[in-house]
């Protein structure tokens, strides 16, 4: 590997290790998970390093919106967020860590699915307007861990259609409480109501009370948690802070020194916290493995060291925080510094569940549990590409990030950035290493070959 950056050198040591995930058709995925489900136990707990009766509960908490910044941990000095830093403490940081979208929809199309958002076409940010949503023939996280014997909840945002037919619970959860889209879209069936929170598949308040939604989310989560003590369990805790509006709970209201903003990102910490104490007074710590991240860059919070925000592929639109904590099997304090998305998540449930990633279709996750578990080794470098809508705008390979479009505008040359040595995208290289230009325009090449055939390059013309 190249020498660490500043950036690196800031976080602490590297950490590398190869994998392969398996694969089988999508007929027999199915037919082999429904019948398999007693053979699940050993499987998942060997993978991460030590045996176990029964594969891990996976608890994954997505923010909306939460920048790079945000966190104490990845350096805020304005938002204090002691139990995310304890579990980065106890557990792992990765300081390098992707969403597949600047933007909702997408990003959560791609953490379900483990594929580019443009292979299920959830491209776009879905709204009350919208008559679209998942495909049914897209296997969701949600799905393939159902099929593995877990009890499957989300709780939060879902985003992936609100019509009926594309709700959570068609689409491989036990049950959802939350709100179909982002807490800004007003509007249910586009009536006057407002923003709906429903459970199941009705609507139980409009427009919901958003000041106590994170805990209320919180509160269904621990119910969720304790009724399934038993597991395994998949709770996917989708906050909808900190996206616009900004809401908190009176008792968090002043809390933090980052304003409205700020209390809404500590009482999120707070409910981490809760969630935390309940796995403890269950006796399930040790086998459950408990992550936390963002959807996308900041809107009103903040990047860090990165360049840009939210809808952006600029490092600070798509680069986010991921903390993962499994006493026992994660190693206390390991910081990984090697790129990774949130549709190699995907994968590597799949995989812990003892289960394997559909073999029909692209899978663009990797099964990346050394990547939390094996210090100092590191995984197959591979090119990770940055979509705005349908269009292909950057890539990434090692420490280079090549820019071919921005926002709605196709660059009239690539622009290059040495990220171990430039993470805030400023100094354009391109000039000095056409060799590595067309390397990446190669990558780019080949990979846009197994696309769907909207997929564009350079400036999108489609708005979010
Ligand atoms: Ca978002």
């Amino acid at each position: 590997m190249e020498k660490p950056s500043e950036h690196s050198r800031r976080f602490g040591t590297s950490d590398l290790s190869a994998s392969n995930s398996r694969a089988m058709p999508r007929r027999e995925f199915l037919k082999r998970s429904a019948t398999a489900v007693a053979a699940v136990s050993i499987l998942g707990g060997e993978a991460l390093g030590a045996g176990g009766k029964r594969p891990p509960n996976i608890v994954l908490i997505n923010c909306d919106d939460l920048g790079y910044g945000d966190l104490s941990c990845y350096g805020s000095k304005k938002i204090a967020t002691p139990n995310v830093d304890a579990m980065a403490r106890t557990g792992v940081k990765f300081s390098d860590f992707h969403s597949c979208a600047p933007v909702c929809t997408p990003s959560r199309a791609g953490l379900l699915t483990g594929r580019y958002p443009i292979r299920s076409g959830l491209t776009r940010v879905l709204g009350p307007g919208h008559r679209t949503g998942i495909n049914d023939d897209e296997i969701t996280l949600g799905e393939a861990l159902k099929q593995r014997g877990y009890a499957t909840a989300i709780i939060g945002k879902w985003h992936l259609g609100h019509e009926p037919r594309f709700l959570p619970m068609r689409h491989g959860f036990d049950c959802w409480y939350g709100i179909p889209y982002s807490n800004n879209m007003g509007g249910w069936k586009n009536g006057p109501d407002g923003c709906p929170l429903m459970r199941g598949e009705d609507v139980i308040e409009a427009p919901v009370d958003q000041d106590t939604l994170t805990l209320r989310y919180t509160e269904e989560s621990i119910r969720f948690i304790r009724e399934h003590r038993n597991g395994p369990f998949f709770l996917y805790l989708a906050h909808n802070m900190p996206h616009n509006p900004v809401h908190a709970s009176e008792r968090f209201r002043g809390s933090s020194k980052g304003k409205l903003y700020g209390d809404a990102v500590q009482e999120i910490d707070w409910g981490v916290g809760e969630i935390l104490k309940t796995l403890k007074d269950l006796g399930l710590e040790r086998n459950t493995l408990v992550m936390f991240t963002s959807d996308n860059g900041p809107n009103g919070g903040s990047a860090g060291c990165l360049r840009g925000g939210k809808t952006m592929v600029f490092e600070g639109g798509m680069r986010v925080p991921l903390v993962a904590r499994w006493p026992g099997r994660i190693p206390a304090g390991h910081v990984c510094h090697e790129p990774a998305s949130n549709m190699d998540l995907f994968t590597t449930c799949v995989t812990l569940a003892g289960g394997s990633v559909p073999a029909d279709r692209p899978i663009d996750g990797r099964d990346i549990r050394p990547l939390f578990t094996v210090p100092g080794r590191n995984m197959e470098e591979y090119p990770f590409f940055y979509l705005r809508t349908s269009y292909l705008q950057a890539v990434r390979f090692g420490r280079w990030k090549m820019h071919v479009g921005r926002g709605t505008e196709t660059l009239a040359k690539p622009e290059l950035y040495d990220l171990d040595l430039d993470i805030g995208e400023k100094r354009d290289v391109a000039k000095d290493h056409p060799d590595i230009i067309a390397d990446l325009q190669a990558k780019i090449a080949s990979f846009m070959k197994g696309l769907p055939a909207e997929a564009g390059l350079g400036g999108s013309p489609e708005s979010f």
